[in-house]
């Protein structure tokens, strides 16, 4: 059976094929059809049906009673009972607002709007917001400040006729691969299209650029500035455009006045001719496109960030038009969903704002209800600092992970250890604020719910559903329904069946697209009938029109009231946080390709764990020198806020005093918190999003001699999910441990152990039984004087797991033959010598770089030492033939290599 579906990861938004036998899903492939891909994926979606497995996910509801108790099944009868008791308990105690709805961009448009209709229009707060607080805020506020509203007026089409893009902020060869595709497409088809990428590191993005502009973190609203400055005095405004389609340029013109390229190389440090160079490839093409994401987003001026670069497109009439505009990436998949409905603290559905006495007038009319409350509701950040303080008691959190993805988590653990009554709407029962939750609701997941998403370039798809949920997992728009309806009873709200009257998702749609009419994002014209009959389709698509809109503004007319585009007042401001003398060290966070945030789906397919395998610090060779730092060596990354303990490896994509860490490891993949235990709080006024980007940090090297490792491969997926979550409670005993995936169709569990001492027997001991190395086929290897202990696990004649633990030399290479399963005979007695590399004639293979054929980078660096270049990698490794995502790394192989 085939299902045309979206991919549930990024907002690139790419159509998938669902293959499945009625009850599994069995494959997944791009939909040649869908307008994002046209039958691409990338790493990620083209693993997804890996990731659609039983093991691991919540399937039943599970009540706590006391803190102290474990959770314990129960009947969705009784959870939504109790919970709805607990709710209505605190908003009749304490009112409407001590109690809270955390959701996310990552539901469906559906889930939103009942879970907003659920805050607003029985509960009375306005305390619903969502993670992407986290994630596009910035560029929400960026767009209603300048152009009236939050609409990206691009569409992805605009890749392929711009001749300049100016990528700032981002990193799309891993956030956004399939976009990264089209990019890759266009300059093929154009070689004098222009790209510039401004990132502090060299990523893969930039480092293919025909222009690097390596900003300082935090300085781009400089960069911008200074850029408008040139464009000014080299004659690259728009005059007419400005005057008769914008305000306020006068200001900005006088307020970038001083900032010459030589003053923002100062600051910035881009040298100011590449400052020079950027402003004019981008006043000079015919048409400009900017791609932005978290680089700007996330920043104590992230809305500035994204008002300042609108700006450069204002100034020289760079919207609008075919290949020209301002275009945010949106990260989730639904981020651009949320905003729609309005299910976020600062938002009312159809893009109303609750501070306005109109809007929610409006809103509450169509909603049926007297009126909706004023007082504003509680941001992210916000929320949680207001269920530590005990203003908020009770919360319900959706689809997100908050004790991975907030920012400060101490602050984050306490929060949720104060609060009285914790809901946890969830897919999988393993998240890291899953241990917080006294009530676990299963939920339905990709492939098995359907409604609609809107993507990056605002186009709506119809979501499928090929296979029924496991277990009692319900869809979150159902769950939320049938909680509203029992919340209504207990506040006596003989209203609330006819508020949430809804049997099926369509029913929401209709409801939500209503909310939509006469406003800038009209969808009045849409039903699932029509996207099932004409394919997704990009909004404002009101009642009567036969087609979406693909570019907005294109009559020169904005969202404000007077029609022009505004141009705002910007004040240049620093990070939240400066290095010092006690923490010198500037630390950003970000995405790695085949991982998705807190790796509850991506971390569950062991392909996905080839291109980086194990959490790292990365850092520049000469702080690591500075600090007596190896690659390799583990290190203790800490500020005021916390610390985290990593393995530390070189980077030349960063300058010295830069250092990087991936966001996606959290408590369950590793024993301390990972990024978040160091990133600070601090937030944008405008869009209250928190400055993931920019933390001040120490780095030391950690000292732990005592090291083990355990490599366990199994025939069947399932198997080595059920011996991870095993494993997962353990770490917690350890100084240093990491715990991952490795291999691909017979996956490997990977564990890797550092400690001040030697781990008593017991525990090595209990590491083995989950993982079920034992039994007669296994051989051991005992120096209890050097707290040695080896053992080494031959199914049928394939070795099938080491653990080695107090002497590791031969770690590296024998973990590749357990990952290969390969046949034991000829290593066995190799098997316990310390032997740091393969004895003679047997070749391991290195670290994949094409995940989807499977090509290791030593393969790849002998091919291109022996005169290959692209083409004839690609024929004869078939490296880069697959998704593709894996091209950067090979052209920057390629530049390497070449180099040398
Ligand atoms: N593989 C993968 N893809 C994803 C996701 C994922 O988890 N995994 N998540 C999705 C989501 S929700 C989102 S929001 C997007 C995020 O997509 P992106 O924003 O593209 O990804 P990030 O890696 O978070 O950050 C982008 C870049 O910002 C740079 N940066 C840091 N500080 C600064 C600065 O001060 N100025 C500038 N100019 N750049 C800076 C970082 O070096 C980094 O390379 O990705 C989406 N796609
Ligand atoms: N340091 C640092 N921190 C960051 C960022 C950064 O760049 N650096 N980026 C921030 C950004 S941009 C974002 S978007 C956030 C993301 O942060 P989170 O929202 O915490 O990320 P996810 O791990 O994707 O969480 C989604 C959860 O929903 C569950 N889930 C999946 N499908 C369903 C479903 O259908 N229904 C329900 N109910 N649950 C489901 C998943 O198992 C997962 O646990 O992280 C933010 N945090
Ligand atoms: S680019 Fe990759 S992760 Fe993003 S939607 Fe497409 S297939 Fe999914
Ligand atoms: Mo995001």
């Amino acid at each position: 059976m085939e299902t045309r579906s979206t991919c549930c990861y990024c907002g690139t938004g790419c159509g998938v094929i669902i293959e499945s036998d009625g009850a599994r899903i069995t494959g997944v492939r791009g939909d040649p059809d869908h307008p994002a891909n046209f039958g691409r994926l990338c790493s990620k979606g083209a693993t997804l049906h890996l990731t659609a497995r039983p093991e691991g996910r919540a399937l039943y509801p599970e009540l706590r009673m006391g803190r102290t108790e474990a959770r314990s099944r129960t009947t969705w009868d009784l959870a939504l009972e109790y919970a709805a008791r607990r709710f209505a308990g605190v908003i009749r105690s304490h009112g409407p607002d001590a109690v809270a709805f955390y959701v996310s961009g990552q539901l469906l448009t559906e889930d939103y709007y009942v879970f907003n209709k659920l805050a607003r229009a029985l509960v009375g707060t306005n305390n619903i917001d969502s993670n992407s607080r986290l994630c596009m805020s910035s560029a929400v506020v960026g767009y209603s400040q300048t152009l009236g509203a939050d609409a990206p007026p691009c569409s992805y089409e605009d890749l392929g006729l711009a001749d300049c893009i100016f990528i700032a902020g981002a990193n799309p060869a891993y956030a956004h691969p399939i976009v990264f595709r089209r990019i890759e497409d266009a300059r093929r088809a154009n070689p004098g299209l222009k790209l510039i990428v401004a990132d502090p590191r060299r990523t893969d993005t930039a480092a293919g650029a025909d222009l690097h502009l390596p900003v300082a973190p935090g300085t781009d609203l400089v960069l911008l500035q200074a850029m408008l400055h040139v464009l000014l005095g080299d004659g690259l405004v728009n005059w007419e455009f400005v005057h008769a389609h914008t305000t306020g340029f006068d200001a900005v013109r006088e307020a970038v006045r001083d900032m010459t390229p030589a003053a923002a190389e100062k600051i910035c440090g881009v040298p100011s001719q590449d400052i020079v160079t950027a402003a004019r490839w981008f006043g000079q093409a015919k048409a400009a496109l900017s791609l932005w994401c978290q680089g700007l987003n996330q920043s104590t001026h992230g809305s500035h960030n994204s008002a300042a670069l609108i700006h450069l497109h204002l100034a020289t009439g760079h919207i609008g038009r075919p290949g020209a505009g301002p275009f945010s990436l949106t990260g989730q998949p639904n981020a651009m969903g949320g905003r729609e409905t309005g299910a976020m603290a600062t938002l009312l559905p159809g893009h109303r704002q609750p501070a306005n006495a109109e809007h929610r007038a409006e809103v509450a009319r169509l909603w049926g209800v007297p009126d909706l409350p004023e007082r504003p509701g509680k941001t992210a950040v916000d929320m949680f600092e207001a269920l530590g303080s005990g203003a908020i008691k009770a919360i319900w959190i959706a689809c997100t992970n908050p004790a991975q993805s907030l920012p400060e988590q101490a602050r984050v653990r306490q929060a949720l250890e104060r609060a009285e009554f914790v809901v946890l709407q969830e897919a999988f029962r393993d998240t890291e604020t899953a241990p917080y939750a006294d009530l676990l609701l299963p939920a339905a997941t990709w492939g098995e719910k359907e409604g609609t998403v809107t993507n990056s370039e605002r186009r709506i798809s119809h979501v499928r559903r090929a296979v029924a949920a496991p277990g009692e997992a319900l869809p979150d728009w159902k769950i939320a329904r049938d909680f509203a309806l029992r919340l209504g009873r207990h506040l006596e709200r003989p209203d609330a069946p006819s508020l949430f009257p809804y049997f099926h998702p369509e029913q929401i749609f209709r409801e939500h697209a209503q909310t939509t009419r006469g406003r800038d994002l009209d969808i009045t014209g849409l039903s699932y009938a029509l996207l099932d009959a004409q394919g997704p389709q990009q909004w404002p698509f009101p009642e009567g029109a036969s087609a979406g809109t693909a570019r907005l503004y294109g009559d020169g007319r904005f969202a404000t009231a007077d029609g022009c585009a505004r141009f705002i007042p910007l004040t240049p401001s620093l990070t939240a946080e400066d290095t010092d003398a006690r923490f010198p060290l500037h630390l950003t966070t970000g995405r790695l390709r085949d991982q998705w945030h807190g790796m509850s789906r991506s971390g569950r397919a062991a392909l996905l764990f080839s291109h980086d395998d194990e959490p790292r610090l990365y850092l520049n060779l000469s702080d690591m020198l500075r600090r007596n730092i190896a690659a390799g060596d583990l290190v203790r990354v800490f500020n005021r806020r916390g610390e985290t303990v990593l393995r530390a490896a070189a980077s030349d994509e960063l300058r010295p005093g830069q250092a990087y860490v991936p966001m996606h490891w959290g408590r369950r993949h590793l024993n301390s918190g990972g990024a978040n235990e160091l990133m600070p709080s601090a937030y944008d006024p405008h869009s209250k999003q928190p400055e993931l980007k920019h933390a001040a940090v120490q780095v030391e090297r950690l000292a732990l001699p005592w090291q083990a490792l355990l490599v366990r491969s199994t025939a069947h997926a399932g198997q080595a999910l059920e011996w991870k979550a095993r494993l997962q409670p353990l770490l917690s005993c350890f100084r240093y441990a990491s715990l991952g995936l490795a291999g691909a169709e017979c996956p490997a569990l990977v564990l890797r152990i550092a400690h001040h001492e030697p781990l008593p027997e017991a525990l090595l001991d209990r590491i083995d039984d989950c993982v079920d190395l034992d039994g007669v086929q296994c051989l051991s290897y005992l120096d209890p004087r050097r707290a040695v202990r080896k053992k080494a696990l031959i199914e049928d004649g394939l070795l099938a797991g080491i653990h080695l633990a107090g002497e590791t030399a031969a770690g590296p290479w024998l973990k590749d033959f357990v990952i290969e399963r390969r046949a034991a005979d000829h290593i066995r007695r190799w098997l316990f010598a310390p032997l740091a590399t393969p004895p003679e004639g047997v070749k391991t293979r290195g670290r994949i770089v094409c995940a989807c054929h499977g090509v290791a980078e030593p393969d790849i660096r002998r091919a291109i030492a022996a005169g290959a270049g692209l083409e004839t990698l690609q024929q004869d490794l078939r490296c880069g033939t697959g998704c593709g995502s894996c091209v950067p790394e090979i052209r920057r192989l390629l530049r390497v290599e070449q180099a040398a």
